[in-house]
């Protein structure tokens, strides 16, 4: 299998951290991600995920499949263990609504193409995306958290194991703190990614700073 990515990406995290999890290896392939040059703007790119965006996974039989939360769908039923969704019914959905918080209605209001069209508008510079940046990632964690202390029995968003729920949590975290949050603010939240930089699954894989 080969994993397109680029390692400030945290959906690109998300994977390598389930990959980690379950010890699987795949040939990587970079793809930048910022400026107008950029890889994942090119008609070769574009050719392959017409989305331009990263993660994406080229299985062995050649399907590509694009967007992180399908792909860790897929890891987990080719590699089932560890199991990366709860079993219980009502854990699984926790997990899957804690994920989709964050990934549908956190990250997706962050990535570099937002930042880029918000620049091109009248009156907006840097300043105004990194406060937009900000805003989104501080509301939307503080939802995050009390969601999770609603909920929350062990050491991880659903009980004592690491479920799809803190691989998408543990990047946005990393994320948060890059642009001057302090994520000391949602204890659960700042706990649980304590947990899971123990792991070095996690550690080895939390994004990195754009350069
Ligand atoms: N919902 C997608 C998000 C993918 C995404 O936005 N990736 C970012 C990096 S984190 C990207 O490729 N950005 C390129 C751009 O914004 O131009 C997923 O979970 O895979």
């Amino acid at each position: 299998m080969k994993l397109y990515l680029n390692k400030v990406s945290s959906a690109t995290a998300r994977v390598r951290i389930a990959l980690a999890l379950k010890g699987l290896k795949v040939e990587e392939e970079l793809v930048t991600i910022f400026g107008d040059d950029a890889a994942s703007r090119r008609p070769e790119y574009r050719a392959l995920n017409p989305q331009g965006l990263v993660p994406a996974l080229l299985t062995d039989s050649g399907w590509l499949i694009t967007q992180s939360l399908a792909i860790i769908d897929y890891l987990d039923q080719i590699a089932p263990e560890p199991p990366l969704l709860p079993a219980e019914p009502e854990q699984r959905a926790f997990a899957r609504s804690v994920a989709l918080a964050i990934a549908a209605e956190i990250h997706a209001l962050l990535p570099p193409r937002i930042g880029a069209r918000l620049r091109s508008l009248p009156g907006v510079g840097p300043e105004e995306v990194a406060s937009w940046n900000r805003h989104w990632v501080s509301e939307g964690l503080s939802a995050v958290e009390a969601l999770i202390a609603r909920r929350r029995t062990g050491r991880f968003v659903v009980g004592d194991r690491p479920s799809i729920a803190d691989i998408v949590l543990f990047p946005q975290t990393v994320g948060a703190a890059r642009i001057g949050l302090d994520t000391a603010q949602w204890p659960n939240i700042a706990e649980i990614a304590g947990h899971c930089r123990a792991i070095p699954a996690f550690a080895e894989n939390a994004p990195v700073s754009p350069k």
